[in-house]
């Protein structure tokens, strides 16, 4: 069975998923290292990121983002995106369903750890299958025992579908050794092919890749990443913060919310991110 649940719209008007909902999408996380999260935003509200991201980053070539983005593939790049309207709206990176299963799974005080987009430029091939980061610690068989400790939530700002391609997920591999990676077969893939409103995440850990777009239109995937507070990402950000937000729009997150932007607000990081 595909690791996906859908919020219904008697969950989406309390802004709480029943009982069974939420086991479900537990179980599916962690049996799979994965979750398609469909109809957990409302699409008008898609619909405004995607339009704000294109009017800011959409007419960037790749010689405009090479010197600023890290190139993820072959034409394909990690950008920063600046949190200012409407992408400091907390209905992006406090949704109740997906803090609800960030909470489980993450615990207590999880924060964002990154807070960016992959633009899949028109006629970009497949990445290569990887994993965003490195084992935690370089002993074989310890990282399958822990528990998640980042989690990338992935937002598309298109409809995805066969054409304009998708993130293919490894089901299972957040728990591979290492040491047996020859095993994994790239073709046992899952493609999650979420329509705007809809998202889908995946365990730090999680072996993917982004398959081609063979289409003529970019595609923009927002990915938050969220982790447990001592968590910090040593291998994708040395070339741009990992979360721009900048001074002049610290004030446009309600407090409630500002934990989650901690590592920009008090850690060390705070010069090179908040540049
Ligand atoms: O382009 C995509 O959909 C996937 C990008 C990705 O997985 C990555 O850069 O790590």
């Amino acid at each position: 069975m595909s690791p996906r649940v859908t919020v219904s719209p008697e969950e989406f008007k309390q802004g709480a998923y029943k009982r069974e909902s939420l086991e479900q999408a537990i179980n599916h996380f962690d049996e799979s290292g994965y979750l398609q999260l469909d109809n957990a935003f409302e699409p008008d509200f898609i619909r405004e990121l995607q339009q704000a991201y294109m009017a800011e980053y959409g007419q960037l070539s790749e010689s405009d983002l090479e010197p600023v983005s890290l190139r993820v593939g072959d034409r394909r790049f990690m950008i920063s995106v600046d949190i200012k309207a409407p992408f400091d709206n907390p209905k992006l990176y406090a949704n109740p369903f997906l803090s609800q299963l960030l909470e489980m799974l993450l615990g207590p005080g999880f924060v964002i750890n990154s807070f960016t987009a992959v633009a899949a430029y028109p006629g970009c091939k497949a990445q290569q299958l990887h994993a965003d980061h490195p084992p935690l610690f370089p002993v074989p068989g310890l990282s399958e025992h822990f528990t998640p400790y980042a989690v990338t939530v992935a937002i598309p700002l298109v409809d995805l579908d066969e054409k304009i391609g998708t993130t293919a997920m490894l089901p299972r591999s957040h728990k591979m050794d290492w040491s047996k990676l020859e095993a994994l077969d790239s073709v046992k893939r899952d493609l999650p092919f979420a329509r705007m409103g809809s998202c889908y995440m995946m365990d730090y850990r999680l072996f993917h890749y982004g398959t081609a777009n063979e289409s003529e239109r970019l595609r923009p995937i927002l990915y938050v990443v969220f982790s447990c507070p001592w968590f910090i990402d040593t291998a994708n950000f040395a070339k741009q913060p990992p979360i721009k937000l900048r001074p002049i729009n610290v004030g446009n997150i309600p407090p409630k919310h500002l934990p989650l932007f901690k590592r920009v607000l008090q850690s060390t990081n705070s010069v090179l991110s908040m540049l």
